[in-house]
């Protein structure tokens, strides 16, 4: 179901649903977050329109508008989209309301109806209203949902299957992964061949605020840490120390750094490197949960990669007897 091929052709048609040209391999698609638990993206369709033509432009491009069945999920989308449509409606039957995905229902009736199949809904207090006659779902801003028109138009938030929300820069690959603890985020970076991002000089740190502009403004964890020793700032995929000391500190052997104003400053107990859509840093607790930047080295784009495909996977089945 979620072959690499197929999800190259389904990543192609939302580039050019999107008016970008090969987003999957070098092109920006910041309006993107991974979403691991479901090994789907959820991208944002930027174009103003009814939901009626939304759901059939996704549809066109083999894609569907999101099915949302999580906290977690809803957040996710939610950064990516904003006030945004999504795939839910009880167009066949007033108050059926059903996912364009596998076309389930989730929930029966008004405001004051219930969940069918204990499925995760988050309608906003007092909705789904059918106000006037409203059988399409949007997702307001915080979060919540609410029914809207024919008529209304908004964008629309897609799922796509696998890992879409890659950039290219300067010849690495930067993901925005769904938020956890840094942590977490570290190891799902690891796992998918790379590392939470160093940032190496301003262009990379730009480069990677940009991506958070795109997402709300939201923050991202990076790959500093001084969880060994306490002012002894270090990357996570070097292990090279990059700062010495709290706000009046210094940078180690010239290294690129980027402090807010007063940081690190260790409050409470900050070990872990956030970068805000401004571009600065910050420290950080690893429990509090943001957006993460996975780094990764992109694989020559020669028959040598071929090759390394071909060697890996005899390796791998011998690694693991
Ligand atoms: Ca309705
Ligand atoms: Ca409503
Ligand atoms: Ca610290
Ligand atoms: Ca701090």
């Amino acid at each position: 179901m979620h072959q690499s091929t197929r999800t190259t052709v389904r990543a192609a048609a939302v580039c050019a649903a999107l008016g970008v040209t090969a987003c999957i391999s070098n092109s920006a698609q910041a309006g993107a977050v991974y979403d691991p638990v479901n090994n789907l993206s959820y991208v944002l369709d930027p174009t103003v329109r009814t939901w009626t033509e939304a759901n059939n432009a996704a549809i066109a491009a083999g894609q569907n508008l999101v099915r949302i069945r999580s906290a977690g999920a809803n957040e996710a989308v939610r950064v990516v989209g904003g006030n945004a449509w999504i795939g839910a409606t009880d167009q066949v039957t007033e108050g059926d309301w059903r996912w364009t995905v596998g076309n389930a229902q989730f929930w029966s009736g008004l405001s004051n109806g219930t969940p069918v199949g204990g499925l995760y809904t988050n309608w906003n207090g007092g909705e789904p209203n059918n106000a006037g006659g409203e059988n399409y779902a949007q997702m307001s801003g915080g979060g919540g949902w609410n029914d809207l028109p024919a008529t209304s138009t908004l964008p629309a938030v897609r799922e796509v299957a696998g890992n879409q929300a890659s950039t290219i820069f300067n010849g690495k690959r930067y993901t925005v992964i769904a938020a956890d603890t840094w942590g977490n985020a570290r190891a799902q970076a690891i796992g998918m061949g790379g590392n939470l991002a160093r940032i190496d000089d301003a262009a990379e740190d730009s480069f990677v605020a940009g991506l958070l502009s795109g997402l709300n403004g939201a923050s991202a964890w990076i790959g500093g840490s001084d969880e060994v020793n306490e002012g002894d700032w270090r990357w996570a995929d070097n292990n090279q120390q990059f700062w010495q000391g709290l706000a009046a500190g210094t940078p180690v052997n010239g290294a690129y750094t980027a402090w807010n104003g007063g940081e690190p400053n260790d409050a409470g107990g900050e070990d872990y490197l956030e970068i805000h859509s401004s571009g600065g840093w910050n420290d950080l607790p690893g429990s509090v949960t943001r957006l993460g930047i996975v780094e990764q080295a992109v694989p020559e784009p020669t028959g040598l990669a071929l090759l390394g495909l071909l060697m890996s996977a005899p390796l791998a089945r011998r690694r693991r007897r």
